[in-house]
Parts: structure tokens; sequence; C-alpha cells
């Protein structure tokens, strides 16, 4: 019974999608400057078949440009494009939501979004100014996000600061996994999971690393039983879950 109490507090999180920190000031030099930046991107639906791509900003994007669709540019493996149909903005939530023209499988259609920060139609803030696409803290630059498609039972990765990561589905089903290559931002998916479903895993600490892999969404908890929290590498921190 305490499992399934866990179980349901950590399904709430994950039906809260999540609200990792957003990244839109730079103190670096002693004050806080305002910078308009991508804050996270995220996909929503099936990894066999994602119906829209979530992408957040630090702050009020222009409409005009925000829902141009040729500001976003999706990449499969062999840098294929995947037609998009629609982009919507949410201006309450400082979100874009890219609708594709049909939905697509992340493992052969899907490695990577471009988000244009520079020329004269580029994503610009409400104040006019154009978006830090490339993070410099000047204001200007595409965005280049690339990732990583992994599948298997267990799934064993290294992250970025080289920790060593094993998390599977036991019982029933496997993990997909959509892996950023430039930051320690980690989607899961739970494929054929059952009531019965187990999640679990571990992280070795690697000389270099923080001993942390930064999980932000597992689709497909809600059919789980997730030991995650029972394992002490394991903690949720807020609407996270991290592991240690
Ligand atoms: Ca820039
Ligand atoms: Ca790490």
């Amino acid at each position: 019974m305490q499992c399934n109490r866990r179980l349901r507090a950590l399904s709430l999180a994950a039906a809260a999608l999540v609200a990792l920190p957003l990244v839109g000031c730079d103190s670096s030099s002693g004050g806080t400057i305002d910078i308009f930046q991508i804050a996270r991107v995220v996909l929503r639906g099936p990894t066999g078949g994602v119906n829209s791509v979530e992408v957040t900003f630090t702050g009020d994007p222009n409409r005009t440009q925000a829902e141009t669709i040729s500001n976003f540019v999706l990449r499969g493996p062999t840098g294929t494009p995947i037609p998009l149909g629609r982009a919507h903005l949410l201006a309450s939530e400082r979100k874009v939501l890219l609708e594709p023209q049909a939905p697509f499988a992340i493992a052969t259609n899907y490695r990577s979004i471009e988000i244009i920060g520079t020329g004269a139609d580029a994503i610009r803030d409400t104040q006019g100014r154009l978006l830090d696409g490339d993070g410099d803290g000047a204001p200007g630059g595409n965005a280049l996000l690339q990732y990583e498609f992994l599948t298997g039972a267990p799934l064993q990765f290294t992250d970025i600061d080289g920790d060593q990561v094993t998390i599977e589905c036991q019982i029933a089903g496997h993990l997909d996994l959509l892996r950023s290559t430039g930051n320690q931002e980690h989607e899961f998916w739970i494929v054929d999971g059952t009531s019965n479903t187990i999640v679990t895993g571990g992280v070795t600490r690697s000389a270099l690393g923080d001993g942390s892999v930064r999980i932000s969404q597992i689709i497909g908890l809600d059919a789980s039983d997730v030991r995650l929290l029972s394992n002490p590498a394991f903690i949720v921190r807020g609407a996270q879950v991290v592991a240690r």
C-alpha cells in the first residue's frame, strides 16, 4: 500500500508534466539580465506516434513569428524534415505547440529541432528582442537541440557527464528514451506496460559525474508501479525525479 501511495505521488508529478527550472536570466555580470531563450522542448504522444511538440520560452514570444512554421525545423536521423501543419502560441504559458502534418515515430523520424533566431522573420519576444537561440547571452542565433533515441530492456546509457545509468521495466513492458546530447534532460516512455509493471534502476557515479540524472518526464506511469522511489539511488525533488 505504501508503494501505491508513492506511485500516485509520482504519477501526479508526471501528469503535471514536470516543470523544470527556466533558464532565462544571466547573473554573470553581477546583475540579472532577462534573456529570451528556449526553456524546454518536450514531445507529446506515444513514441510510435508523436502528435505534438511543445516548445517553451523563457519570455513572451511575439505571436506572428512564433506561429510561423518555418521558424521550427524538426529533422530525422538522416536529416529529413518532418512536415509541420501548424504552430500555435499559448501565450499565457509562453509555449508554442507544434503539430506535425501526421504523427511521427521518434525512432525513425526525430533527432533534432532547430528554432530560428536569426533573420528578419526570426522568433522574437513581445519587446522585439530576437531569440538567443545559441545561448551566448546576446539576442539572435538559432537553437539546435539534438537527441539520441534508445530502447532496451534493460536500458543502459552513459549520461552527459559520464554517470552510468541502468533503468528498466520489470514484469512487463520496456522503456524508450529520448536523450538530449547537449544537457541532462531525458524523456522516458513506458511501452507495453501493465498495472504490474515495475520501473526500477540505478546510477553509478563516474569520476567527473554529478551522480544524478534528470528525468524531464516519464510517459505511461499511470499504469505502472514505480520502485524508483524505494531505491535509494532515486529521489523525488518537487515535480522531478532525480536519480543519485
Ligand atoms: Ca545569441
Ligand atoms: Ca549526471
